[in-house]
């Protein structure tokens, strides 16, 4: 029996600190707000809660463009602040788990400041300069938000790397003074008391030996630049050495995020002798919807099968279990609202389609996320006006693919990015049906969801058969039982295939569970074998049908 860790069983509960809870009514959400909601995520049952960026930043990219390490950023309150959201959150046993974005920083930060002064700069190398070549970019390589990775920098006549946005330049993970200076980082905020890291794309650092140009698909202007810097050879080494640098001088919880891994890559970077990270998030299940051209990248509108899901869901349960450990999402910041994706959110179905895709996926192995307002079924925004979003790799790829490169109409874009922008994901949380949805009293940063006034969490907490109740039932029950973190996961034999219903077992040397969802709105009839002497452990509907399986119908027998 291998060892057993604290995060094995226990829950994480994502905030978005900009649209959690606006205390001092600018508009944008803050600490003290999240501070003053403490109980409410202690009243799910939540074990850890995951802060994104809360640094000082510019804020291109929300901020995951850091321009100062070891700052909160102002909007959000000061240093003093935080330290008290992490003595109340740790009166209340809650742990805290910060985002960690070091595969770049903001060139709104001193070592890029320094940096970009010059070649002769002892910053320098902290980041990844290069020479043009035939007076172009070094590579044809694009980036994640639109247009080329490289930026041309007048002062010294060479190119900087930016993967992601041109405020966001890559640090160079080959110049070890950069490593120990992360590393410094990382200790510094454990020193402090918190409880863990969420790795920002932490598998692109090792960029390859040799930069080369990638392959063009039709219509491509830049090459897709995740196969060429994902997982590079120097990952796995760099990974041990921060372990054996921070990880293994504090009891902290790792995630890393990692766009682009198989199953292979993270059976290491997850493996259970903990070694470098304790789970990683990767994407195949959150990619399946993406557009087939490969210029569109993600913009399209297409609801996954079940069949998509499954497999790929199955793949990492069976492969993983028992070397290496497992992350659980629907949601986060960066994906649309789960329900809305992967269930349905017309008013009728919301509520039982949302209970459907929790049990479906708080039964597998592994450590589960909740994304703020995934536990009370919030869904998509619906926005119709490109106005309306405020994100920046929405409005990238709107110029890139309808404006300059007029590979798509506008009408249609707008189609995806109401199913697919980021922005779905981070409307302010809708606490009440007051003004702002409770939220705040001044105009919020990005517009409520409409649907406040019937999605909110006092309606919530004043239903019992609320999705808040539920997703609170399945916590408790991980917590209780051991065979939801420990136990093998089965996929039901001759279930590979059924379009409509996914049905799965977890069993270990006393317990099994069977756990059955209907993925759809139809009616159906399923028959399975099972003993007389088992207890209907959970279920999305009052009473048990047996064989009918009624619209996004969730059940769990343990026996
Ligand atoms: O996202 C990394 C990532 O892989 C993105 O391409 C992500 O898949 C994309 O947003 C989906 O459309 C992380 C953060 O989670 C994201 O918020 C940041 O913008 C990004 O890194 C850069 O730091
Ligand atoms: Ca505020």
């Amino acid at each position: 029996q291998a060892k057993q860790y604290w995060w094995q069983n226990a829950v994480v509960y994502q905030v978005y600190p900009r649209s959690f809870q606006d205390s001092n009514n600018d508009g944008i959400g803050d600490i003290q707000g999240i501070i003053s909601r403490l109980d409410y995520i202690k009243k799910l049952g939540a074990d850890i809660i995951w802060l994104n960026p809360m640094y000082k930043s510019p804020n291109v990219d929300n901020g995951y463009d850091i321009s100062d390490y070891r700052s909160i950023q102002p909007d959000f309150g000061s240093l003093d602040d935080f330290k008290v959201l992490l003595k109340q959150a740790h009166k209340l046993g809650l742990k805290i788990m910060m985002d960690l974005v070091v595969n770049h920083s903001s060139d709104e930060n001193k070592w890029f400041e320094e940096s970009r002064k010059g070649p002769e700069n002892p910053y320098r190398d902290y980041y990844i300069w290069r020479d043009p070549v035939d007076g172009h970019e070094p590579t044809n390589w694009g980036s994640y938000f639109s247009g080329s990775a490289w930026k041309f920098d007048e002062t010294s006549g060479q190119y900087y790397l930016h993967l992601f946005a041109t405020k966001q330049p890559d640090l160079n993970w080959e110049n070890p003074k950069l490593r120990h200076s992360v590393y410094d980082i990382m200790n510094w905020w454990a020193d402090m008391g918190i409880d863990g890291f969420r790795m920002d794309v932490i598998n692109l650092i090792s960029k390859p030996a040799k930069y080369q140009d990638g392959k063009l698909a039709d219509g491509e202007r830049y090459a897709n630049v995740e196969p060429i810097v994902a997982n590079g050879h120097r990952e796995n080494e760099f990974l041990q050495e921060m372990h054996q640098n921070v990880m293994a001088k504090h009891d902290l919880v790792t995630v890393g995020e990692a766009p682009g891994s198989s199953v292979k890559d993270a059976e290491q970077y997850a493996n259970l002798n903990e070694t470098e990270l304790n789970m990683v998030f990767q994407f195949e299940h959150v990619s399946l919807d993406g557009n087939p051209k490969a210029a569109f990248g993600k913009w399209d509108d297409r609801h996954v099968t079940l069949n998509e899901v499954r497999n790929s869901l199955s793949k990492w349960q069976t492969n993983l279990g028992g070397n290496a450990w497992n992350s659980l999402y629907w949601n986060n910041h960066d994906q649309p609202r789960a329900v809305s994706r992967f269930g349905n959110d017309d008013p009728k179905y919301r509520v039982k389609s949302a209970k459907m895709l929790a049990t479906l996926l708080h039964f597998l192995q592994g450590t589960p996320y909740v994304y703020e307002g995934e536990e009370i079924g919030m869904t998509n925004a619906h926005f119709k006006q490109l106005a309306d979003y405020q994100d920046l790799e929405t409005h990238n790829s709107y110029k890139q693919l309808v404006t300059d490169d007029k590979l798509i109409d506008s009408a249609t874009m707008m189609k995806y990015i109401e199913f697919h922008s980021r922005d779905n994901a981070r409307t302010p949380m809708q606490w009440d049906d007051s003004k702002n949805a409770g939220f705040s009293d001044h105009q919020p940063w990005l517009k409520v969801n409409q649907n406040y006034p019937e999605v909110n969490v006092k309606q919530a907490l004043a239903d019992p058969d609320s999705v808040f109740y539920y997703y609170q039932k399945l916590i408790k029950l991980r917590h209780e039982l051991p065979v939801i973190t420990d136990g093998k996961y089965e996929l039901l034999s001759g279930n590979e295939s059924d379009p409509d219903v996914y049905v799965y077992t977890r069993k270990n040397a006393d317990t099994t569970l069977f756990v059955i969802v209907n993925f759809t709105k139809k009616q159906l009839t399923r028959q399975y074998e099972l003993p007389d002497e088992k207890k209907l452990l959970i279920s999305n509907y009052d009473d048990d049908l047996q064989d009918e399986l009624r619209p996004y119908e969730a059940k769990v027998y343990q026996f």
